[in-house]
């Protein structure tokens, strides 16, 4: 690893050996992370790197891109067996801009859209007021229900027949519960709108049959490559046929340029890893995984928002602590556990200090371990969450947490 880069320049090569090493001696447990494989890696590194391919394949605009459309044509042939989608972009260049591609491909400037509201599990581009999202369209902002904490589809699909939408978005990024894809898309065709789902946080579980897919059902489906589906850090827009034209002028020449050929070359080594049978393993095992996590922070006394999960996530609700969620990543990262700090659905908090940490198991999942293993990180994240403020705990805990990652390595010897 890093051959060339400790030849010719060794500052940076030391900070990516640190960054290594942290990966491999912490429980990396933000639920939109993951490890990818050395191949993706190498990939990433190619000299498809050096090229402009601006266009689709056998339609671009320089030339030289005979390998490049090969590498293009092969990731797209490969995702569209993944998620059985009709068409597929390959060149956003992630979550993100993908999402905005969606909007500018197919509504106009000031559509009504609805999508569920950041604070209570959604995404900054399904409309958060801050967002471009938020300023170009106007959004209407569904959420989770005060009590189950879950989505509550009777009340949402009476929203969407008030508000007449002409696009609804669906997905999250801090909800830990099964989406219904079928009962959005069945609202979105009561009052004719598109239906978007973003399933970013979850491709990889779709993939693995571990939780439903929005296809058949979907007219458009982003996703991000580097998430559940273990791939390089970028995103792919899927449609129905009859929007593939709007998604692909969209995307270039609307809102880039040249794609990134060498994630592209990653994307297809990761959707080939994707495609094997034992991804369906990998993903089945992140939510095994995550359901026992949830059940042993339950037995320590700790509260899960809706009071377990369906999926690879976990928001936790720190409030009966006494432990902020800024308070509880500091501690846990001194004992070697990366979480995120997170908003609760209704927090009394405010985002930069929330009443709760977001954790995840697909990258714990990546290394090997299993229920066994979450039982003992489950008993780890719970005693420095409890002993926050207590240095010698927390030495105690990285010192398990260490153990744990001698057990499970990652990237082998330096
Ligand atoms: N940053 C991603 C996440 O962590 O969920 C969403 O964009």
């Amino acid at each position: 690893m890093l051959e060339h880069v400790r030849l010719t320049d060794p500052h940076v090569s030391d900070i990516i050996r640190h960054e290594l090493v942290r990966q491999q001696t912490v429980l990396e447990m933000i639920p939109s992370e993951n490890i990818v494989s050395s191949a993706v890696l190498d990939a990433m590194g190619s000299v498809f790197t050096n090229k402009y391919s601006e266009g689709y394949p056998r339609k671009r605009y320089y030339g030289g891109n005979e390998y490049a459309d090969q590498v293009e044509e092969l990731a797209i042939a490969r995702a569209k067996q993944l998620f059985g989608a009709e068409h597929v972009n390959v060149q956003s260049y992630s979550g993100s801009p993908a999402n905005v591609a969606v909007y500018f491909g197919l509504l106009n400037f000031g559509d009504k859209v609805m999508g569920m509201a950041l604070s209570e599990g959604g995404h900054l581009t399904h409309g958060h007021p801050v967002n471009f999202t938020g300023k170009a369209y106007h959004f209407v902002q569904y959420g989770v229900d005060p009590k189950t904490e879950m989505l509550d589809y009777d009340a949402i699909e009476k929203q969407v027949l008030q508000e007449k939408p002409k696009m609804i978005v669906c997905g999250a990024t801090a909800y830990p519960r099964t989406i219904d894809f079928k009962r959005f898309a069945e609202m979105a065709e009561k009052v004719g709108a598109i239906s978007f789902a973003d399933i970013a946080h979850i491709a990889g579980l779709i993939v693995a049959d571990a939780h439903p897919s929005p296809f058949p059902y979907f007219d458009v489906v982003t996703t991000t490559t580097h998430k559940t589906l273990r791939g390089p850090r970028s995103a792919i827009i899927m449609c129905k046929e009859k929007y593939a034209s709007a998604i692909d002028k969209a995307v270039f020449p609307g809102l880039q340029g040249g794609p990134h050929d060498h994630t592209t070359a990653a994307k297809a080594v990761a959707f080939g890893e994707a495609l094997k049978p034992e991804f369906k393993t990998y993903g089945q095992q992140i939510v095994k995984n995550a359901k026992a996590l949830g059940e042993q922070l339950t037995a320590e006394g700790i509260r899960l928002v809706t009071g377990g999960t369906d999926n690879h996530l976990l928001l936790v609700d720190l409030r009966n602590q006494n432990v902020t969620g800024k308070q509880a990543e500091t501690a846990l990262d001194q004992a070697h556990i990366t979480v995120n700090k997170n908003t609760i659905p209704y927090d009394p908090r405010k985002p930069f200090d929330p009443s709760g940490i977001r954790l995840g198991t697909p990258t714990l999942t990546s290394r090997g371990m299993k229920e066994s293993e979450m039982k003992q990180v489950g008993q780890l994240m719970a005693r420095a969450i409890k002993g926050w403020d207590k240095p010698a705990e927390l030495a105690a805990v990285k010192s398990g947490v260490l153990d744990l990652c001698k057990q499970f390595p990652i990237y082998g010897d330096l």
